[in-house]
């Protein structure tokens, strides 16, 4: 038995490995020259699919807002059906002297009933000591919850196959907890299995979907079973007296960037998005021809998206909306879009447009917009009303400047 779990790991890992080194290889195939790009048409977030101007907040509210959000449902992150599950939590752990004495641990079960069966998610979570209300991230992670720090009493994630501490780089949990913020993160594996084929490991067969055959054209895949657990993550902090309702932030790095974006878009109980270098069919314009496009992406990984993605492969300009649209449904909470210099694969350039773009919405709540701003230099945060970006140097990865920007720009905002 044990044997074959260290065989399974194995698999993993190399599995593991074997898409990273072909990350190169890909991205060898992108185009990388500016003037390569092509040009396009974006749809105009400010009108409506039957042609009205929207020139206020209410008809963004009423008419325009859900007319995207069921564009990027039905044609790209797909629907989690409705139907009931029972959720109910557990406290696995609690410690009082965590991170140096910074922060309480705890660590919760969220268990999930739903057509006879059951899964599970395991939270980590760490809160300053002495703080009354506090802020709070919601950010998955990608390797297990006790990859993510060199603390010996977090509980391994169900489905890792890292060693504990082995990417503790991406998680600046003392700079988090001093800065008077909570932190949750959940293995990513938990809620979907970053692989095809898998759907029957995932939470889709809580609704009834059991294989792609089940699949409708527009039920999620992966990035939005990603974005579901971090909802999920919120509702049981909620619950909690220590953390403020209003003050709640969801980030993603990369894959997990676009399904921040996704979560952000739908849930509005975030007041704070961030995008990490997230790319492709997250932050970044599709209709861009740099670095990595729809038709690679579709390609690459068939269980991220809605079936229905895969027919817009060959044709992106006749996709009905495109990514600065679902960072303006982000509008009018805060949005973060985080490059880095040597992630030309994410198109760093495509994400800052998209967000310069999305910032019109912004101008109807009476916000500054990033109209009229020159794509910033490395290392140098461009922050308007509620709209932040910057690309900082080195490569695609979560890196303490980010976690400080993040930070900072939250201060600007959440903290009174
Ligand atoms: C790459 C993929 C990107 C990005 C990245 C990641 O292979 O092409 O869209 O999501 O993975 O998640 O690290």
């Amino acid at each position: 038995m044990k044997d074959s779990k260290s065989i399974i790991k194995l698999i993993m890992k190399l599995w593991v490995v074997v898409s990273l080194i072909c990350l190169p290889i890909k991205a060898q195939e992108a185009n990388y020259d500016e003037s390569k790009v092509g040009t396009y048409t974006l749809p105009d977030a400010l009108t409506t699919l039957n042609g009205q101007e929207v020139i206020n907040k209410k008809q963004w509210e009423k008419v325009r807002r859900p007319e995207i959000l069921k564009l990027f449902q039905d044609n790209e992150y797909g629907i989690i059906p409705n139907a009931k599950i029972k959720t109910s939590y557990r406290v696995l752990e609690e410690g009082e002297d965590a991170l140096d004495g910074k922060a309480i641990r705890r660590q919760v079960e969220i268990t999930f009933n739903g057509n006879g069966l059951t899964r599970k998610m395991l939270v980590l979570l760490y809160i300053p000591k002495g703080v009354k209300k506090c802020p709070v991230f919601v950010s998955p992670n990608f390797q297990g919850n006790a990859t993510t720090t060199t603390d010996p009493a977090v509980i391994e994630s169900q489905f890792s196959v890292f060693e504990r501490a082995h990417q503790t780089s991406r998680w600046s949990y003392d700079r988090i907890i001093s800065s008077g913020y909570a932190v949750a993160t959940f293995h990513y594996y938990d809620v979907y299995f970053d692989q095809d084929d898998k759907i029957n490991d995932t939470i889709y067969p809580l609704f009834g979907i059991n294989s792609n055959s089940d699949l409708q054209d527009n039920t999620g895949k992966s990035i939005a079973a990603w974005a579901w657990g971090c909802s999920r993550v919120l509702d049981y902090l909620l619950t909690l007296k220590y953390i403020d309702k209003k003050r709640a932030i969801v980030l993603g790095h990369s894959r997990l960037g676009k399904a921040a974006l996704w979560c952000g878009a739908q849930d509005q109980r975030f007041a704070m998005v961030i995008s990490n270098d997230s790319g492709c069919s997250g932050a970044a314009l599709s209709r861009r021809n740099y670095g990595e496009t729809v038709a690679k992406i579709n390609h690459d990984f068939p269980w991220w998206f809605c079936n229905k993605y895969q027919s817009y492969s060959q044709d992106v300009s006749s996709l009905p909306m495109d990514q600065h649209e679902l960072l303006a449904l982000i509008a009018p909470r805060l949005v973060y879009v985080a490059s880095a210099q040597d992630d030309q694969w994410a198109d760093p350039r495509g994400e800052f447009l998209s967000l310069q773009e999305a910032s019109k919405v912004y101008a109807l709540y009476g916000l500054e917009t990033l109209q009229g701003s020159s794509f910033p230099s490395v290392n140098e945060p461009l922050w308007k009303g509620n709209c932040g970006y910057h690309m900082r140097t080195g490569i695609h990865d979560v890196t303490d400047y980010d976690w400080q920007s993040y930070i900072e720009f939250a201060n600007k905002h959440l903290i009174p």
